[in-house]
C-alpha cells in the first residue's frame, strides 16, 4: 500500500462540504448519507422528547396563563410514555452517530474558514448535550443517581442547550443533509474523493458491516431496547420488560409504589385516630373531617392513570370523594387554585396544586379506595389525590389538607 504520509489525521478538513471519511479512519460506512440518516433520526427523537420533556415541565411547574387542562384524561401518560421510550430508543441512534462522525472531532487544522469554526464549536454542547440528556434521563428512570446536582433542574436545562444546538447543526448541516438524503449512496464516493490513501475495494472492505446493514443493526438495537422496557407502561407488553425498570403488576394491591409509607415518614400519622381531613383557605365553612364522615360523604367511581414521569404507569379504577363536591360544602369560590397537603412532614412530593379546571373537573377525587379494597397504606391511606391528565408526581398521597388559595 502507499500509506507514506506521516500522519494521515492532518488531512482532515472539518469544514462542512468536506468529505467525511479520511486517512486512518477509513470505513466504507463513514459516509455523508448514512451521517444525515442517523443525524434526521435523532433530530426527530430529540424534538418528540423535547416537547413532551417541556410538557411534564410545564406540568409540574405550572404556568397561571397557561393552565393544564384536565383532558384529555389519560394525554400526560401518554406523552411521558413517548419521551421515555423515545429517549431510550435513541441511545443506539447517538451511539452510531458519534462513532460515524467522531474523526470530524480529533482532525485537524481545527478549522479553515470562520464558519466552519463557529460549526465546530457548537458540536460541542451537541455532543455533550445529546449525551448528557440520554444518560441523565436512563440514569434517573433507573433510579440512579450518581451525581450530586439536582437532575430535573441539569436535564431541563441541558435540554435547551441541546435542542438549541440541534437547530443551529441542522440550520448549518441542511443543504449537505437534503443533498446527501436526496441521492442515493454512492459506495466507492469517499474513497475516490481520497486519491491518495482510498481505494474503492480498501474502503468499502474496511468496515465489515454494510451500510444498509449498519442502519438495520441500529434499527433493530433501538426497538429491542423499546420492546424490554415498554412494558412498564404498556401492560400486556409486561412480560418482555427484562429491562424495564418497573412491572406495572408488582407491589401492594397488584400496583407498583414509588415512596412507600415508611420512607416518607407517615407510618403513624396515616393510621393514628387523630387524622382529620381539613378544606380551609378561602372558604365560608371550614371543615375538619374524620375518617369515617369524609367516608360517609358521597362517593364516586373512575378509572384513572397513575403515570410516574420515570415512564412507568399503570390504570386503576378508583373511588372516593369529589374535590368540587368538598369546595362546595365549605362555600369555597370555584375559581381559585387549590393546594393539596400531605401528612409527610418534608419532601418535595409533600404538596401539589389544583388550577380550578382540573378542581372542578367530576373525576378529581381524593381516592379512599383502589380496586374495591381501602387503600393500602403505600398507596396513600388514608386518602390521595387522584385527578385526570397529571403526572405521578402530583397524585399526592396520605392527604390531610385541602387548601383554598
Ligand atoms: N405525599 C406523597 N405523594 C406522592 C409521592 C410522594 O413521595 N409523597 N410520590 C408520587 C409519585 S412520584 C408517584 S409516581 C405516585 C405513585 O403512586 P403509587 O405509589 O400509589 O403507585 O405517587 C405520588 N404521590
Ligand atoms: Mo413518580
Amino acid at each position: 500500500m502507499n500509506l507514506k504520509l506521516p500522519a494521515p489525521i492532518q488531512r482532515f478538513t472539518t469544514d462542512s462540504d468536506a468529505p467525511l471519511q479520511q486517512g486512518a479512519y477509513r470505513s466504507a460506512l463513514r459516509d455523508e448519507r448514512l451521517a444525515a440518516i442517523l443525524g434526521a433520526s435523532l433530530g426527530i427523537l430529540f424534538s418528540i422528547c423535547f416537547v413532551t420533556g417541556l410538557y411534564s415541565h410545564i406540568q409540574q411547574h405550572p404556568l397561571s396563563w397557561l393552565p393544564i387542562p384536565a383532558r384529555p384524561a389519560g394525554l400526560y401518560r401518554f406523552t411521558q410514555g413517548l419521551h421515555v421510550v423515545f429517549g431510550i430508543a435513541s441511545m443506539p441512534v447517538l451511539i452510531a452517530k458519534l462513532w460515524l462522525v467522531w474523526p470530524r472531532f480529533v482532525s485537524f487544522p481545527v478549522a479553515k474558514t470562520i464558519s466552519g469554526l463557529v460549526e465546530r464549536i457548537g458540536v460541542f454542547p451537541l455532543v455533550a448535550g445529546g449525551i448528557f440528556m440520554t444518560f441523565s434521563g436512563v440514569a434517573n428512570i433507573a433510579q440512579w443517581y450518581p451525581w450530586r446536582f439536582s437532575f430535573t433542574a441539569s436535564h431541563y436545562w441541558m435540554a435547551w442547550v441541546t435542542m438549541g444546538s440541534i437547530v443551529a447543526h441542522v440550520g448549518a448541516k441542511w443543504i449537505i443533509t437534503r443533498r446527501a438524503l436526496a441521492r442515493p449512496s454512492r459506495r466507492p464516493a469517499l474513497a475516490e474523493a481520497d486519491p491518495v490513501l482510498g481505494t474503492t475495494a480498501e474502503a468499502a472492505g474496511a468496515g465489515g458491516l454494510s451500510r444498509r446493514g449498519l442502519l438495520t443493526t441500529v434499527a433493530a438495537a433501538s426497538g429491542l431496547l423499546t420492546l424490554t422496557t415498554i412494558g412498564q407502561t404498556v401492560r400486556p407488553l409486561r412480560r418482555l420488560g427484562l429491562l424495564a425498570p418497573r412491572d406495572p403488576a408488582t407491589g401492594p394491591q397488584g400496583r407498583p409504589v414509588n415512596r412507600g409509607a415508611a420512607n416518607a415518614g407517615v407510618v403513624d400519622l396515616a393510621q393514628s385516630a387523630a387524622y382529620r381531613l381539613e378544606v380551609s383557605g378561602r372558604v365560608a365553612r371550614p371543615m375538619s373531617l374524620t375518617l369515617d364522615q369524609l367516608r360517609a360523604l358521597p362517593s364516586h367511581d373512575t378509572v384513572l392513570p397513575i403515570a410516574c414521569v420515570e415512564g412507568w404507569s399503570y390504570s386503576a379504577p378508583w373511588r372516593g370523594v369529589r374535590v368540587r363536591d368538598l369546595l362546595a360544602m365549605a362555600g369555597a369560590d370555584p375559581d381559585r387554585t387549590i393546594l393539596i397537603e400531605s401528612l409527610e412532614p418534608q419532601g418535595a412530593y409533600r404538596t401539589s396544586t389544583l388550577n380550578s379546571g382540573q378542581a372542578a373537573d367530576r373525576d378529581t377525587l381524593l381516592a379512599l379506595s383502589l380496586d374495591g379494597e381501602p387503600l393500602a397504606l403505600d398507596h396513600g391511606f388514608p386518602c390521595r389525590l387522584i385527578a385526570p391528565n397529571r403526572p405521578g408526581v402530583l397524585q399526592t398521597k396520605w392527604v390531610t389538607k385541602v387548601v383554598v388559595l
